[in-house]
């Protein structure tokens, strides 16, 4: 514990240095705070050697709150359900989760069984992962390389029907290989709705020329 060293302005003083105690206090905040870290480099994956990444489901948000991707790279997704409802990590942009989340809607009262395969409009295809409660599912994806181009913003999000009005979503940060943002959150981004909030609207969907 920094704490219980002896380097107090007492101290100091009766050692003969003038020692003011707002650096005493800046000095001991440092310590606890250790030094600062940056995002770890990622070593971004290869279609012969995918980068594995963990995402975990409870009820209801993701383990990471923030998932670091790398735009081309081939990762191995592991997304583990620790929760005790049916979850679904479903990655793309805001439109493409604003889309799903106006196609699951639906489905709000299905029967216990699988997923039900889910009318999304024509080009909000996206990585779907469903996972039920303590299952693990390994799904080996590219991320596309123009993804950080969104000017939504990528997002890993579960509409499974309340879901995503829980709170139940992750922004995705695209980095480069040093584990550094490759660019700031869009401005004007569509508002991602707090845990407990109710969920941004349904856009209105264009069908793909
Ligand atoms: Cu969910």
């Amino acid at each position: 514990m920094h704490r219980q060293l002896p380097a107090t302005p007492t101290a100091l003083r009766g050692i003969g240095l003038a020692v003011a105690p707002w650096l005493v206090a800046l000095l001991l905040a440092g310590c606890d705070a250790g030094v600062p870290v940056g995002p770890p480099p990622i070593t971004p994956g290869t279609s012969v050697a995918p980068r594995e990444v963990n995402i975990i489901t409870r009820d209801y948000a993701y383990v990471p709150s923030t998932v670091a991707l790398v735009p081309g790279e081939t990762v191995v997704l592991h997304v583990i359900n620790g929760g005790l409802a049916v979850h679904e990590a479903i990655l793309g942009d805001m439109e493409t989760q604003l889309a799903w989340e106006a196609a699951e809607a639906p489905f709000a009262d299905a029967p216990p069984g699988p997923a039900p395969s889910i009318p999304v409009p024509p080009g909000y295809d996206a990585l779907r992962i469903v996972v039920g409660s303590g299952e693990r599912v390994d799904v080996t994806w590219t991320v596309p390389s123009d993804a950080a181009t969104a000017a939504s913003g990528w997002f890993v999000g579960c509409h499974i029907p309340g879901h995503w009005a829980k709170g139940m979503v992750a922004p995705i940060r695209f980095v480069g290989p040093g584990g550094s943002p490759l660019a700031a959150p869009p401005a004007g981004s569509p508002p991602v709705s707090p845990p407990g909030g109710s969920p941004p609207a349904a856009p209105a969907v264009e069908p793909s020329p």
